[in-house]
């Protein structure tokens, strides 16, 4: 080894460092030259080699070798450190694509509600909602329920207590607006309910219902809650759909009609879904009765108004075409991705 090598390797270990792309690296180039088996430790090894009179100045150079590549490795870092941070380094590569969440989306369930909530808000209905836990007098009572009314069974309704229960409706949200509000009041209400019942493809124990509620100071007919559900159905199925009216029987309500779409399977022809008839129940309705008004405090010659009410689950599987409402609770994603 002579002065000419020495120099050739002071420029290349210089290079190195200086080209040193991560700390990785900046470590590879220490080891390689100052390590314990390292070029700059061999180099001082054969000093004693070296003929004596070369040997101070080949001395000389080794140590501004040395000193120099710290140098160089100790500017390195600090230049890579104020890029990337102590830790970054690797660099952030900029170019990479990015990891996107998946994104979430609203149940069909709710997606139906918010739907109509929207179209029942452009006739000037409100949302109003109430709690789950109701008493006999709200669900029951208010509502115009005989006293010992089947309905009322430990076999049909979740009883909490004596007088406290699962709502197996949501008209005592409707019952609690009356009592605390004066008409005209249009509300419409969504919301679980509970009855005591066995599962199946279309029948479930908690379930969601809207019912809506219309009452005035001036003449509401029969007339204008056929218009309101007719303008429902068109908003909410489409143009093409069909809309009958069927006397019915309520005790809240006289009087009462259920409410049949057109089938959605067969567009009115007749197919198994709805039984050669061509039509699907949907809701049902009515006139409110005038012992619900002094029931929650109303004069029954003074106020006029309707209500209705159906389950959130029917419009659904109606209008998506779902076979099974036991989807709309399994969380299956291969279910809900449909409805993004
Ligand atoms: C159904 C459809 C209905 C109502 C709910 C109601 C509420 C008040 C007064 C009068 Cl506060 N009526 N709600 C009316 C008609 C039908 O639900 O099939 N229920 C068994």
């Amino acid at each position: 080894m002579n002065i000419a090598e020495l120099s050739k390797l002071h420029e290349e270990s210089l290079a190195e460092a200086a080209a040193a792309a991560d700390a990785a690296a900046v470590e590879q180039a220490r080891v390689k030259y100052l390590g314990r088996n390292g070029l700059i430790p061999a180099v001082m090894k054969q000093l004693r080699d070296v003929p004596a009179e070369e040997r101070p100045a080949f001395g000389k150079a080794a140590n501004a070798w040395r000193q120099a590549f710290e140098e160089a490795l100790k500017a390195r870092s600090a230049a890579l450190e104020e890029t990337c941070g102590a830790e970054a380094a690797p660099a952030f590569d900029f170019t990479l694509p990015g990891r996107w969440p998946q994104g979430g989306s609203l149940h069909p369930l709710s997606k139906v509600v918010a739907e109509v909530a929207r179209i029942f808000a452009r006739i000037g209905f409100t949302v109003a909602d109430g709690p789950d836990i109701e008493n006999k007098f709200n669900n029951f009572t208010a509502l115009n329920t005989a006293p010992h009314h089947p309905s009322m069974d430990q076999s049909d309704t979740l009883w909490l207590t004596d007088d406290l229960l699962l709502r197996t409706q949501t008209s005592p949200v409707q019952i609690r607006t009356m009592m605390s509000r004066k008409p005209p009041v249009r509300i419409i209400c969504p919301g679980r309910t509970y009855r005591r019942d066995t599962m199946d493809a279309t029948h479930s124990a908690n379930f969601h219902q809207i019912e809506g509620l219309y009452v005035d100071t001036k003449p509401v007919s029969l007339a204008d809650l056929k218009a309101t559900l007719a303008y429902f159905a068109r908003e909410m199925m489409g143009e093409g759909i069909g809309v009958r009216f069927r006397p019915h029987f309520f005790p809240f309500t006289e009087p009462s009609v259920e409410v049949d779409f057109t089938c959605h399977v067969c567009g009115g022809k007749g197919c198994r879904v709805c039984k050669q008839s061509g039509w699907i129940e949907v809701a049902g309705a009515g006139m409110v009765d005038p012992r619900v008004y002094r029931f929650v405090g109303y004069d029954p010659q003074k106020v006029w108004g309707y209500a209705f009410g159906f389950g959130v689950e029917r419009i659904a599987m109606i209008k998506y075409g779902v076979p099974d409402i036991r989807h709309f609770y399994e969380n299956d994603l291969r279910f809900l991705e449909q409805f993004k």
